[in-house]
């Protein structure tokens, strides 16, 4: 993309009202648009990195065999009666009555409607486990929308649902949610940590919810500081193994770890004082057991060997996707803006030229842009007839990981400048080193 041809409304002044980064930044990058209370349109440099993050989402839960589907936002009132949350969910829910007085609801989530799905084309045992999921927007009426789109009215989740035929198969895709999510978040250069947590209208005992620590987070939480040592890594894990899925989930929760709604003091005063930690942390997502609730009241059974009808197991597995953005930004920049992590980054190179205009410095930057495209990489090219500190100073807010800087001076003795934008620290080298290092950088993901 070149930048004079591109729609990147970038905003000179800090909106007054955005009272955290994530959210200042979010504006002022020109990534989204308020359209009304909780609700945003997503700018193209927004919408590119909510792209990159569902991706990411896709390639994990495929990988240990979730199943995509999509179902509708709009949803008929009568399936949430008969689970009984219709009128059980209270104000957040937005009811709508179609033109023939039909009742209908914006889905805040989707477990009755898988549930329908379920059982209106599975009905035996042979057919279990079953995990599928969709990414799609949901409307919660939040009493107070704000912090830009960590705490939206609309938002974008991903959310999945197991069906298995014993509580001890659907343990086992509750570990295999949690080892997904784990490499999901680390992907991204997030370290989003397993926490107990209380399972609110979802319903279920067996609830844990992972939280990237933040100072803008709205959660408290309280952790052993071991837990921030624990990392997935490259680790080779089968996700059909269940002992696998057991370890990693046992490494991961047996430390003190927990949200205020169900932090217990005495507990908490067993871990050595001197790791005990208050924090605060933003939910990006939150796993859930509920077994039989949605099965038996709706009735989703499977026939089972011995030839009788049981409701089948189930749990339900959220990621909240735009708010992901929000925390990746809290987790991700500086005075001058957004540092994107590459594994999310809109654009994987910004070139910027110092001389637009000078045969020469036009001549090297297109060359560079038509390499690096050939090459499979998406480079941002500032080719604006602006001063130079404006050109920086935009590509330090939409916060691209790396810029080469390409001018008359340099190209004399045949360089081009790399500046990293979390370091801060350049280097001089020849255009094709530097394609090289970006390429090579991107390629070891
Ligand atoms: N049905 C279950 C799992 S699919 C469910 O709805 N879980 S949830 O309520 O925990 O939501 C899943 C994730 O969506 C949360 O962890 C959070 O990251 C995100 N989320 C929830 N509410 C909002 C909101 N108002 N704005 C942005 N993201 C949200």
């Amino acid at each position: 993309m070149r930048l004079s041809r591109y729609f990147l409304p970038v905003l000179k002044e800090t909106p007054a009202d955005a009272q955290i980064a994530s959210h200042r930044l979010m504006l002022r990058a020109g990534m989204i648009r308020q359209q009304s209370a909780g609700i945003y349109s997503w700018l193209p440099l927004g919408y590119k990195v909510l792209k990159n993050v569902e991706n990411i989402v896709h390639e994990e839960q495929q990988r240990v065999g979730h199943i995509p589907l999509l179902m509708p936002t709009l949803q008929s009132a009568d399936l949430w009666r008969e689970s009984g949350r219709y009128d059980a969910y209270g104000d957040e829910m937005l009811r709508i009555s179609d033109r023939h007085g039909r009742d209908m609801l914006y889905g805040p989530t989707n477990e009755e409607m898988i549930t329908d799905i379920f059982r209106a084309h599975v009905g035996s045992y042979k057919d279990l486990p079953l995990t599928l999921y969709h990414i799609q927007w949901k409307f919660r009426d939040e009493v107070r929308p704000r912090f830009g789109v960590m705490r939206g009215r609309e938002f974008l989740m991903k959310d999945g649902y197991n069906f298995d035929l014993t509580k001890e198969d659907a343990m086992h895709s509750y570990n295999r949610h949690l080892v997904s999510y784990l490499r999901t978040y680390e992907r991204m250069g997030l370290q989003a940590i397993p926490m107990r947590a209380d399972s609110g209208p979802i319903g279920g005992d067996d609830t844990h919810e992972f939280l990237v620590l933040a100072d803008t987070g709205e959660s408290e939480v309280f952790y052993d500081k071991n837990v921030t040592d624990i990392k997935l890594g490259n680790r080779d894990i089968d996700p059909y193994n269940v002992d696998d899925c057991r370890g990693v989930m046992e490494e991961f929760t047996s430390l003190y770890a927990r949200t205020d709604e169900t932090h217990d003091a005495a507990e908490f005063a067993k871990v050595p004082q001197e790791r005990q930690m208050t924090a605060r942390g933003i939910e990006v997502g939150q796993i859930f057991y509920f077994g039989t609730k949605y099965s038996e009241s709706m009735g989703a059974e499977v026939v089972g060997q011995d030839g009788k009808k049981t409701p089948v197991h189930m749990g339900s597995h959220g990621i909240g996707v735009s708010r992901l953005l929000g925390a990746l930004i809290e987790a991700n920049h500086d005075e001058n803006g957004i540092i994107w992590p590459e594994g999310v980054t809109p654009f994987h190179v910004g070139i910027v030229n110092l001389k637009q205009g000078d045969d020469e410095a036009d001549g090297a930057c297109e060359a560079l842009y038509k390499s690096f495209q050939a090459l499979g990489l998406d480079p941002l090219y500032d080719d604006r007839k602006e001063r130079a500190g404006g050109k920086f100073a935009t590509m330090d807010l939409i916060g691209l990981p790396w810029r080469i800087t390409v001018g008359p001076r340099g190209l004399k003795n045949g360089v081009v400048e790399v500046t990293s934008r979390r370091t801060g620290e350049s280097e001089e080298m020849t255009p094709e080193m530097a394609i090289q290092k970006i390429v090579k950088i991107y390629t070891n993901l």
